[in-house]
């Protein structure tokens, strides 16, 4: 191979790269895919590249009750330097934050295009025949099903393929957020999407790409445990809000195995509901248990600007990634207002 040849292939698996991250979801998948068809040798090229970043916009997006999922392979910045081989739906560990409407069929579609390996989908939102719904597709393969949800709420929806703890910990897996039919006590002024979720890490390869380790997963000793994909970015990219707003969060905890203790610093919850459905409210609430394969939606008027932090309050956590802001108004940069 010349040198000529080499740079171009370069260039060519960097666009690849950057178009993988930031197109939209269908078009990302065969670009991604053809870009971790590389040998080794070619990854090397890439890890000299810039990788994407697996973060998130948390903001809630339009409800659609028309939903395709592909499932390419992608390595990802998970968090600083930590470049990790993710198994996605659509280009993102987790996958899209999907919300549809109660009542209202949604006509899925699953297409595998790993070009590697069977996948399948589990919604915890609809009611639907595993033998029948969920199981593996494979490489090449689609899946398409039309299904209606009767519950309201914030649900997980995985890859369900064995062994289910290593697609889980590898990515596959998001919020399927169902709007209620009747609406909401109270119109909420923002709404955001948060996904709780652990990384664990193998020893990186050569070329420095990290890859899930099952072991590690089965003796729940994380090296990250994060909101949406990536350590701390709400942190450097806060979620936003105006004093006296209604804040609506869906959290869904994907696991695979640590509970979250969802926690706001500075404030209380106006009202809770226990899987985000209306029917299961709760008021006053400072903190709510979110077990792996659960979720809530947890509401919160602040009166007053400032940073309000936000986290898992399971503390060994807590600092691997489990960190996030709520920024209300203007206030002035941290370490320059703040009193002591
Ligand atoms: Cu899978």
């Amino acid at each position: 191979m010349n040198k000529q040849h080499f740079t171009n292939r370069r260039r060519f698996l960097q666009g690849m790269v950057a178009a993988a991250g930031t197109t939209a979801l269908g078009v990302s998948a065969p670009l991604a895919q053809t870009a971790l068809a590389a040998t080794a040798g070619e990854r090397g090229l890439l890890r000299s590249a810039t990788y994407p970043t697996n973060t998130k916009d948390a903001t809630l997006s339009a409800v659609t009750n028309k939903v395709t999922l592909h499932t390419p392979h992608i390595v990802k910045e998970i968090a600083p330097d930590t470049p990790y081989e993710l198994w996605t739906f659509d280009g993102s560990g987790p996958g899209p934050a999907i919300n549809v409407m109660e009542g209202e069929p949604v006509d899925f579609t699953m297409i595998n295009d790993s070009g590697m390996m069977p996948h399948s989908i589990d919604f915890h939102a609809a009611l639907l025949p595993w033998d029948k719904y969920y199981q593996a597709v494979n490489p090449g393969e689609e899946h398409k099903f039309t299904w209606t949800p009767k519950y309201p709420g914030v649900f997980m929806y995985h890859c369900g393929t064995p062994p289910v703890l290593l697609h889980l910990i590898n990515g596959m897996h998001g919020a399927i957020i169902v709007q209620p039919k009747a609406g909401w006590p109270e119109k909420a002024d923002r709404e955001y999407v948060l996904v709780q979720h652990e990384f664990y890490l193998g020893q990186p390869d050569d070329q420095g790409v990290y890859r899930g380790d099952y072991l590690k997963a089965t003796q729940v000793q994380p090296d990250f445990v994060v909101f949406n994909g990536y350590a701390n970015q709400y942190q450097a990219n806060p979620l936003v809000a105006n004093p006296g707003e209604l804040i609506r969060l869906y959290v869904c905890n994907a696991g695979p195995t640590t509970f979250s203790a969802f926690h706001v610093i500075g404030t209380l919850f106006t009202a809770t509901y226990a899987d985000g459905n209306p029917a299961n409210k709760q008021t006053g609430m400072q903190t709510v248990t979110i077990p792996p394969g659960g979720g809530y939606v947890v509401e919160m008027r602040i009166p007053d600007e400032g940073y309000y932090p936000f986290v898992t309050h399971s503390f060994a956590y807590t600092g691997k990634g489990a960190l996030g802001v709520i920024k209300v108004g203007n206030p002035p940069p941290l370490g320059e207002g703040a009193s002591h």
